[in-house]
């Protein structure tokens, strides 16, 4: 095993690794920006290295000083957790060829299954169902004419790149084909730096099943089951479970040994999920995902295994010792994600302090987190604070234990979704197990979810509980771009006055023209309005041209911050007058977009 391993990552999954590495005996290392010198991952870190500011692409992506830092500490592995740098092929290799061992599939299959036709073609290789369509990229609007009019349209024109919805094109009809197949490739070429596209037939209201994977390097491959996460909202899962309540237990079979075919034919090791589209009874391969996942939790939970345990096992050399027959499934799990979102608002991210955290407890609630009360929570990062396991002997059971541990859950200063997860175990479709995909964007009433808010949602006064007195405080200091924790011990009056980021205002935002609490900053400039970013993102789609005419709340376009699709609305209505931004364009806060007068 390891003696000490660096954990290429921030929060709750940061904090995750590094619990398993304890349990393994094994030291931690934590890297972390200028945003997250009081992050909760640097707080349970044996040792922790400053590693650039904010911006995650100056620190948490900058290959260079993440392996500076592992030279520094003498790590011997590298774990990079979920996001950042978890699936970048090209940085698996520069560890690879490093002193450091990668904790992860190699490099090799990361790139075998990130090329989505190279991964149809090995998965029907190995007698996984893909879903009817092309393995080969398509150029023209003739060859996507010809499959559609083989399976029929809907098609989908997918990026070679894509994943998690971007590149993704739906044809409805022969006339759409030009138009769509031009976006698909525009897209690919912004988001991946890959204009190749490939069609598929399109499934209309499918479910999301993916399953869990465990690999060595001794040959062993073995599934853990599946989850279901079928409800997201704009490919964001917000709930996930396990085991489906969607399946039989033949499928449930079915789809697991397929998916064990699928990565041995990859020559794939450490863990990893296989993603399936399943619609009236059929299953169909989507994609690999090359790392830990969030809801990895709810599979740990129904097995009884470790996963993140057995990928610092498996990387260290070790091997698989159970058989597929000795993986038991063993009641159901759900997890819900609490993320620091306004859920009748389009779920636009929320920061603020975290005035009171109090988790849930009790049998078969597990938190995985990294924060506490006090902490500020800023928009720098994705807007996921924690997540809410719980586990019980069947479904039924399940969702009460939930209802009852999401009541348990106090949080203030700081607004969740935590009202629309209790809206959600009062809705009969998921009650029942039988939302697809489509549920959240196009089946929810949004009416129910502003109800859920005002119901369960903070009561807005945040109660001042008045200072404590000090004897001892703790500080933080970084030297050489090391952190160090120092005791002060003080009598009387403080000698290093107290921060006063404690109470009011916190955020530095431009006056709004109106607060009709739409999230959107806005600068009003004489008799026009130009709307800016709110935060530093891409842009996913332009919405208006210039010359249109808008109405106060319209859209005007999309903006993809650390993978939340936020809809940029206007204040006031008016006439279009510039354009300033295009699709794939990356903005910092603050940029211009739309111009309105
Ligand atoms: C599909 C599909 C239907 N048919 N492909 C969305 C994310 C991207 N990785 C693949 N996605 C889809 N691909 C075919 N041929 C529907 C989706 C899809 C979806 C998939 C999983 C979970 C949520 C989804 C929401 C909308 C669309």
């Amino acid at each position: 095993m390891f003696s000490k391993v660096l954990v290429a990552n921030r929060g709750e999954i940061a904090v995750r690794v590094m619990r398993a590495c304890k349990e393994l005996g094994v030291r931690t290392v934590a890297v972390y920006s200028d945003a997250d010198k009081h992050g909760g991952h640097v707080r349970y870190a044996d040792e922790a290295y400053n590693v650039g500011p904010a911006r995650a692409a100056d620190s948490y992506l900058d290959q260079e000083a993440i392996l500076d830092a592992a030279r520094k500490a003498g790590a011997d592995a590298i774990h990079p957790g979920y996001g950042f740098l978890a699936e970048n092929a090209e940085f698996a290799r520069n560890v690879e060829e490093s002193e450091f061992t990668w904790v992860g599939p190699s490099s090799d299959a990361m790139e075998r299954l990130g090329e989505k036709t190279k991964a149809r073609a090995l998965m029907q290789e190995a007698d996984v169902p893909v879903v009817p369509g092309t393995t080969e990229p398509v150029e023209s609007p003739d060859q996507v004419k010809e499959i559609a009019d083989e399976y029929g349209y809907p098609v989908a024109i997918k990026a070679e790149g894509g994943g998690g919805g971007r590149g993704l094109k739906v044809v409805r009809s022969e006339e759409e084909v030009e138009e769509q197949l031009e976006t698909a490739q525009r897209e690919g070429e912004a988001y991946f730096d890959n204009a190749s596209v490939y069609v598929e037939k399109y499934l209309e209201a499918p479910r999301h099943i993916e399953v869990q994977i465990l690999a060595d390097h001794h040959g062993n491959v073995r599934h853990l089951g599946e989850r279901d996460c079928s409800l997201q909202r704009r490919h964001q899962k917000v709930i996930e479970e396990a085991p489906s309540p969607a399946l039989t237990d033949d499928l449930r079979e079915r789809i697991g040994e397929a998916a064990r075919r699928g990565v041995a034919e990859a020559d794939y090791t450490n863990a990893g999920t296989v993603e399936f589209l399943v619609e009236d009874g059929e299953f169909f391969f989507m994609e690999v995902n090359t790392r830990i996942q969030v809801e990895h939790t709810v599979s740990e939970e129904i097995t009884g295994l470790d996963i993140v345990k057995w990928q610092l096992r498996v990387a260290a050399g070790e091997e698989l010792d159970f058989e597929q027959d000795d993986v038991e499934i063993e009641g159901h799990a759900i997890e819900f994600r609490i993320n620091a979102e306004k859920a009748a608002q389009e779920f636009a991210p929320a920061t603020g302090e975290l005035k009171t955290y109090d988790p849930a407890g009790g049998i078969g609630v597990r938190i995985d987190d990294a924060v506490r009360q006090g902490d500020e929570i800023g928009g720098d990062y994705d807007s996921m604070i924690a997540k809410l396991i719980v586990a019980a002997s069947d479904r039924e059971e399940c969702l009460v234990r939930s209802e009852r541990a999401l009541a348990e859950y106090d949080i203030e200063g700081l607004e969740t979704i935590i009202p629309f997860h209790r809206l959600m175990l009062t809705d009969e479709a998921f009650i029942e197990g039988e939302h697809t995909t489509k549920y959240l964007d196009e089946k929810l009433d949004r009416e129910r979810i502003e109800q859920a808010v005002e119901k369960w949602g903070p009561a807005d006064a945040g109660g001042d509980d008045g200072d404590e007195e000090v004897t001892e405080r703790e500080f933080t200091v970084e030297v050489n771009g090391k952190r160090f924790e120092v005791n002060l011990e003080e009598r009387g009056a403080p000698a290093i006055p107290v921060s006063g980021n404690s109470s009011g205002n916190s955020a530095s935002r431009p006056p709004q023209a109106k607060d009709d609490g739409g999230d959107d900053e806005v600068v009003v400039e004489g008799d026009g309005e130009t709307v800016t970013a709110e935060m530093q993102g891409t842009i996913l789609s332009v919405e208006v041209e210039e010359g249109d005419e808008v109405a106060s709340g319209d859209v005007v376009c999309v903006l993809e911050a650390m993978k939340m699709e936020n809809d940029v609305t206007t204040q006031r209505g008016g006439t279009v007058t510039q354009v300033v931004v295009s699709e794939g364009e990356s903005v910092d806060m603050g940029d211009a977009l739309v111009v309105i007068e």
